[in-house]
């Protein structure tokens, strides 16, 4: 049993948090944290000790589908035995905020990157040109979760002051309402003003390309060259992928963090409200359009038509927006149809087994 509430509180545990635990489960289990995922088993904290722990039997076959299984960040009711060495998870707790993608490849099925996770820290390195694209990608990915965004430029020391001032400029015609922050790891107070941003009790994410430096700066917070980053003799100076597992590590000031490895695809289910967050103003902009069912091409009244021209929006813009919706649409559309798919294949199988009992 957790001895008290407050041992949670180095895990992330916060007061929202409290309000959507069952009692009665309570009575049975305890509340643990998961760490890391390693194939079937869990890495779990409960505050006190960190145990490897499997799922319950009854978890593993309500499960309907990938999402319903533990990711890290997740927070669990477990029960801790023999001499804290085996574990098991008995249920999910409400998940307060999930990272998920689509998952590479042609079959459609979201995949779950990470749990509870209340802010995400996109890195933009300084010295890659600015992909204003793939950003709104991320930034759909994290609305759409329901978690914060905040933007870190990273590799500071490559570039002059001007020119971050200058990148930070045209970022904040993107993201008006979004935290951009930068950072190198090669000047320590940088990084330490950048600790200093940290909530305790929250959880972060790494999110960005693979070679961005995510994995530099977490060494960096922790003071210590705990995880394997790029080699600087790479040739292309641009760095290789090698952050492999996600694990969920505490600072010392009070944070949680997860890194991330750099993801190829970015794909989305179910993000409409994720779209509608990032590009606010043309949402804004398409409910003043004169007709409802305005497809913003050449109808009288077209209110993002008006933004155009006025430079109020890029093309750039809209175009990937649309190009957006339509492709959350056509993924919104293919995960449907397999989820009915496996629901009538669940239904062969179970008219299959009882067919064989009865014989
Ligand atoms: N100049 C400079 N290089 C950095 C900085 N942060 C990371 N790097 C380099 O960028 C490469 C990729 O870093 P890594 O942390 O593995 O990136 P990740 O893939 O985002 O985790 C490595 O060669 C790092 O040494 C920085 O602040 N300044
Ligand atoms: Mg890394
Ligand atoms: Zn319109």
């Amino acid at each position: 049993m957790n001895k008290s509430m407050d041992q949670l509180r180095p895990l992330g545990f916060r007061g929202r948090l409290k309000s959507v635990l069952d009692e009665r489960k309570l009575s049975h289990h305890e509340v643990a944290r998961v760490i890391s995922v390693h194939r079937d088993k869990y890495l779990i904290s409960n505050g006190d000790i960190q145990v490897l722990a499997e799922l319950s039997g009854g978890l593993r076959y309500t499960a309907q589908s990938a999402i319903d299984l533990p990711t890290v960040g997740d927070w669990v009711y477990a029960n801790i035995f023999d001499q804290q060495t085996l574990a098991i998870i008995h249920g999910l707790i409400p998940r307060t905020s999930t990272l998920s993608r689509k998952r590479a490849g042609k079959e459609t099925t979201e995949q779950l990157i990470a749990a509870n996770v209340d802010i995400a820290m996109i890195a933009l390195p300084l010295d890659q040109s600015l992909n204003l694209r793939r950003l709104e990608r991320y930034l759909v990915m994290v609305h759409s979760g329901a978690i914060k965004a905040a933007i870190l430029l990273t590799k500071a020391d490559l570039v002059s002051p001007e020119k971050i001032e200058a990148i930070k400029a045209e970022l904040l015609a993107v993201v008006a309402n979004t935290p951009i922050l930068s950072v190198s790891v090669l000047d320590p107070f940088s990084v330490a003003s950048f600790r200093g941003t940290f909530l305790s009790a929250h959880t972060y994410c790494l999110l960005g390309v693979s070679g961005a430096g995510k994995t530099s700066l977490l060494n960096a917070l922790l003071g210590e060259t705990r995880f394997a980053t790029a080699q600087l003799s790479d040739k292309t100076g641009k760095g290789k992928h090698t952050t492999t597992a996600r694990e969920l590590v505490a600072l010392d000031n009070g944070a949680l963090i997860i890194d991330t490895p750099g993801m190829r695809e970015m794909g989305h289910v179910n993000v409409d409200q994720g779209i509608e967050d990032t590009f606010s103003l043309l949402g804004k902009l398409n409910s003043q359009c004169q007709f409802n069912n305005c497809t913003h091409q050449n109808e009288p009244g077209c209110a993002i038509q008006a933004g155009l021209v006025q430079g109020e929006i890029s093309a750039e813009r809209f175009d990937h927006y649309q190009q957006l919706m339509r492709e959350s649409a056509f993924n919104d559309r293919s995960l449907a149809q397999r989820k009915e798919r496996d629901k009538k294949l669940g239904k062969l199988i179970k008219s299959v087994k009882y067919a064989k009992n009865r014989s």
